[in-house]
């Protein structure tokens, strides 16, 4: 059995809330939200590939600051595991560069406004419920 691909996905918090990106593509994820992000190359730390990813989507300079414990199901070879990030200061403000055609910066009690991939549900259940000490 082939060892899966990690998918980094990014809980990116900032002044209390997590930024939300609607997905553009492909045609079967369109219109739904996600903590964005991407594949892990290969030898790559899975770190580095989400401020990678969060630059070439969204054109800023965030840092991981912890993982988010779990990982996810998606379609195989492919798991989602999430870590929380911040924009590091002067980094520009996140837009939809790549993948995405609209962003949403969330309240706690907004969470739940936006349909959120399936597959990311149950990462963001678990970003809730440590909103506290994040
Ligand atoms: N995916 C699911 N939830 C996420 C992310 C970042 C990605 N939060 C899924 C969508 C694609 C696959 O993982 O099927 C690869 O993601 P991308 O490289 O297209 O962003
Ligand atoms: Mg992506």
């Amino acid at each position: 059995m082939s060892e899966p691909i990690v998918v980094v996905g990014a809980a990116l918090l900032d002044g209390g809330r997590l930024l939300a990106a609607r997905r553009s593509a492909p045609p079967e994820l369109a219109g739904r939200w996600e903590l964005p992000g991407g594949k892990v190359e290969p030898g790559e730390h899975p770190e580095t590939a989400l401020t990678r990813e969060l630059h070439e989507e969204l054109g800023v300079i965030a840092d991981p600051v912890e993982r988010v414990p779990g990982e996810w199901p998606l379609k195989p070879p492919y798991v989602l595991q999430v870590w929380t990030a911040r924009l590091r200061p002067g980094s520009a403000r996140p837009r939809p560069l790549q993948d995405h055609d609209a962003l949403r910066w969330l309240t706690p009690g907004e969470l739940w406004d936006v349909p959120w991939l399936d597959q990311d549900v149950p990462a963001v259940r678990e970003v809730a419920a440590r909103w506290d000490v994040l």
